[in-house]
């Protein structure tokens, strides 16, 4: 098979009055054009429009989003593409009402964003000069116009038209991200010619129960005209080494050929944390005669996966467990949304650092939330390589969506590429059916109907609970699915059945974050608290005389509705109200550790052990962000991590300790994920806020496996406030410190706890305090990054952080004054 890229020589302009034809023969309006692209990126380059992520720059390019836009590109015929049978056009990804014309003929209309199109053209090529044109509708209207056809629908966040218009939900703007309705070719378009060609490679391997052998069947299906004498399809498995493990050939009598690899010890592939990830490469060469047509190749990881449902002692309900070569995991990690509003603006580079940035993060689980879409290859690469295991959601969020044949028949040709193109991946843990559309439903979603699902009040149910289980079962029937996220009983909202979605934190009732423990759940899927972006990234986004919180920028880079509101009430509830932009960054970033820290502490305190994991996973609403916003994620659009990041990595720790408060002192507890019993020592220490050690005491644990386990109550005397430290060491290192302060701050008169930091070679730094200091915050001109921050410290523990990038820079720290 060979192919051509078409992505050099594009124009794009936008659609006007009058014939088409004359727009698109017309000589000038036309601006240069990137493929992959969106039209926004490149009416950008152009200075067209201003940068929309910069202060109030978004209101003044919502036009894009409402005009039709033309492209227009060229190609000549390589010859070595000439002489083959076929030739087919291929288009990765349009976004997302397109027509399309080859040497003026029609080929394609296409109308979901995530439905990549093949369309021959042999008939239709010349030898030069071969012209594409392609129009992009206004998504929005056309949108509409489906809205005005079939009736109006409810939807949270956005132009509630988007449920009828098969694209990403955050272009219509989120509760943290801007409206900036994309088009355009967003993913590549090429010419692929050829006699014959593989057209898919499937291998959903198993891996057996004692984990000593793995059954490897392979189908490769062949697109040809038709199948003569000779063809043949030639297979190899390789190691992670690259040396061949298994080969064969065989004759291709028919359009798809099945054979069985077995493999005896296969090299296991481990979530982070828990072993490697090695990755076998499967080729399947298409041959005729011995002369090679086509090739390809896919990486797998084998590895036996689970989705354990298993009774939870002395509790009701089920568990919702992952297991990874029957190794119970905790799911613990973020929900993440596309990294840019603009998508094709995100690089491989960029997203191994965000990848890099997650797995440092102590992150063993991502979920690819249903607003956004389904991500490039490299993501899911990437989390291969690094073990960080994928929920991912298919494209459907808070929205009541439609259920009528057309739409039926777009989503399933959309679940068919996401599962063809994704099911390799061992990453990949999970198929769900949508976010919040089970609870967006409300009154609609009745159980108890369970036929003519698309007739029903709730006829998006056809889809998450018919059309998407049948294409998983079908198409990658290794995999577990899940109908929604949160799922499960009634409301989805059950803290005994499925996964929940804890928002009575931040979104409703506005509870204190405190009480997150109390919310019970077999799986948290989503909880979070949303904080302000430092002062470098404010400087990138945000005039200087707009630099306060209360600005029209500010607001209008805060989309969470009353979000404002929220984020004083959980600072006065809690610190000392702030009153300059330092202290207000502070404050909200403070509280975001506290409140997100709060909450895996408690959840993962849940994980108790075989037969009793009444809780096996927290993910974090959100990693990331599509542009500069105060919003729910721990690491700003250009990656700086904000306090919340550490903290939640040091809740995530593979081995950790932590305290709560009860009657007369603090239960202590500690966690071992890792599959090794882990002997320890427990150290407590209590101390007055003026930094003397009032008392303490040492416990030797052995930290079984897989498990959390509770060490009894430290005992201190009530009276004045006292700071409780504690440290878990494994042979001699601490390994993990938990701190436990008396609450709310705000009532607190906090001595300055002195603190110190020098230099202890040139990517270290040591941290010391004479006083008990709280949410110690390191920053840094450039781009410093340290290995830890957010620290509490005390006087008798000096902390040793990594640092990269800092040069001579000078380290400023700020802590929680009172
Ligand atoms: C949940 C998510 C997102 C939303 C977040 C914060 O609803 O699924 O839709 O951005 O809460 O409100």
């Amino acid at each position: 098979m060979k192919q051509l890229t078409i992505a050099s020589g594009w124009q794009l302009r936008a659609r006007t009055a009058g014939r088409i034809e004359a727009q698109f023969t017309a000589a000038d309006g036309w601006t240069p054009a990137s493929v992959p692209g969106t039209v926004q990126q490149d009416l950008l380059a152009a200075g067209t429009i201003p940068d929309p992520f910069v202060g109030l720059n978004e209101h003044e390019v919502q036009w894009v989003g409402e005009r039709d836009w033309l492209y227009r590109g060229h190609f000549d015929l390589p010859e070595e593409l000439a002489g083959e049978d076929h030739a087919d056009l291929c288009f990765d990804g349009l976004d997302t009402f397109a027509t399309v014309w080859l040497n003026g003929e029609e080929i394609l209309r296409s109308d979901n964003q995530f439905v990549p199109r093949r369309v021959p053209v042999k008939a239709l090529l010349r030898p030069t000069g071969n012209e594409l044109r392609l129009r992009f509708d206004s998504a929005l209207l056309a949108g509409q116009a489906l809205g005005a056809e079939y009736g109006p629908r409810d939807a949270w966040n956005g132009d509630p038209s988007r449920v009828y218009v098969r694209k990403a939900g955050y272009n219509y703007g989120w509760d943290w991200g801007p409206i900036i309705m994309t088009a355009g070719p967003w993913r590549p378009i090429r010419l692929e010619a050829y006699s014959a060609r593989i057209a898919s490679l499937h291998a959903p391997a198993e891996v057996a129960p004692d984990l000593r052998s793995a059954a490897i069947p392979v189908a490769v299906r062949i697109a040809t005209g038709t199948l003569t004498a000779g063809f043949a399809v030639a297979l190899a498995l390789r190691d992670p080494s690259g040396a061949v493990v298994a080969e064969t050939r065989v004759r291709a009598e028919v359009a798809t050929v099945n054979h069985l690899f077995t493999l005896t010890d296969p090299q296991l592939w481990w979530p982070r944390g828990h072993g490697e990830q090695p990755l076998y490469t499967l080729t399947a060469t298409l041959l005729r005669d011995d002369a090679e047509l086509d090739r390809q190749e896919t990486r797998l990881g084998l590895r036996r996966l689970r989705l354990v449902h298993e009774a939870v002692r002395g509790e009701e309900g089920q568990s919702f467990l992952f297991e990874v070569n029957n190794a119970p995991i905790f799911g613990g990690g973020y929900n993440w949304i596309p990294a840019d509003s603009l998508p094709t603006r995100v690089t491989p580079e960029r997203y191994r650092a965000w990848l890099e940035l997650a797995a440092e993060g102590n992150t063993t689980m991502l979920r690819v939330w249903g607003g956004g879409y389904y991500e490039e290859d490299v993501f899911y690469d990437l989390c291969d390589e690094l073990g960080i295991l994928v929920w991912q959601d298919f494209m459907f969020a808070c929205g009541m969506y439609p259920a009528h044949p057309a739409f039926l028949a777009s989503v399933g040709q959309e679940a068919e590429a996401a599962l063809r193109r994704l099911r390799h991946h061992p990453s990949l843990v999970l198929w769900c059916g949508n976010n919040e559309d089970y609870q967006i439903a409300g009154k609609h979603y009745d159980p108890a109907v369970t036929t003519d699902l698309a007739d029903s009040p709730f006829p998006a149910r056809e889809i998450y609970e018919r059309l998407l289980p049948e294409a998983v079962a079908a198409l990658d029937p290794t995999r577990p699915y899940w109908p929604g996220s949160p799922y499960g009983g009634l409301r989805g909202d059950e803290p005994t059945i499925g996964d929940r979605h804890i928002w009575g934190v931040w979104h409703g009732g506005m509870l204190p974050y405190q009480e997150y423990p109390t919310f019970k759940s077999r799986f948290v899927s989503e909880f979070g608290m949303a904080s302000t972006v430092g002062r470098a990234a404010l400087d990138e986004f945000v005039a200087p005389d707009e630099q306060y919180p209360e600005s029209r920028t500010f607001d209008s880079h805060l989309k969470a509705s009353g979000g404002q509101r929220r984020l004083a009430t959980y600072m006065v509830e809690n610190i000392r109200h702030p009153h300059d932009l330092d202290s207000y960054i502070f404050g909200t970033q403070f509280i975001q550790a506290e409140a997100l820290a709060a909450g895996i502490r408690g959840w993962r305190r849940g994980w108790r052990g075989p037969g009793e994991y009444a809780c096996a996973g927290a993910l974090v609403w959100q990693l990331n962000d599509c542009w500069p916003v105060t919003s729910w994620a721990t690491v700003d659009y250009r990656l700086r991590p904000k306090p919340a990041f550490y903290a939640v990595k040091r809740e995530l720790a593979p081995l950790a300790v932590a305290l709560a408060r009860v009657e007369g002192g603090a239960a202590f507890w500690a966690i071992n994920a890792t599959g090794t019993p882990v002997s320890a020592t427990i150290q407590l220490a209590a101390w007055t806020l003026v930094g003397e050690r009032i008392g303490g005491e040492e416990q030797m644990v052995t930290l079984l496996p897989y498990r959390a386990a509770e060490f009894g109550t430290f005992a201190i005397r009530q009276g004045r406030p006292i700071v409780i430290s504690a440290r878990l060491i494994v042979e001699g290192e601490i390994v993990h410190r938990a701190s436990l302060w008396p609450e709310p701050y705000k009532y607190l008169d906090i001595p300055d706890p002195e603190i110190t930091v020098e230099r202890a070679s040139d990517d270290a730094l040591t941290v010391r305090a004479a006083r008990p200091a709280k949410g110690v915050v390191l920053a840094a001109s450039g781009d410093a990054r340290f290995a830890d921050n957010n620290l509490d410290l005390f006087p008798d523990d000096p902390q040793q952080l990594g640092v990269r990038g800092l040069g001579d820079g000078e380290v400023t720290v700020e802590w929680l004054r009172g």
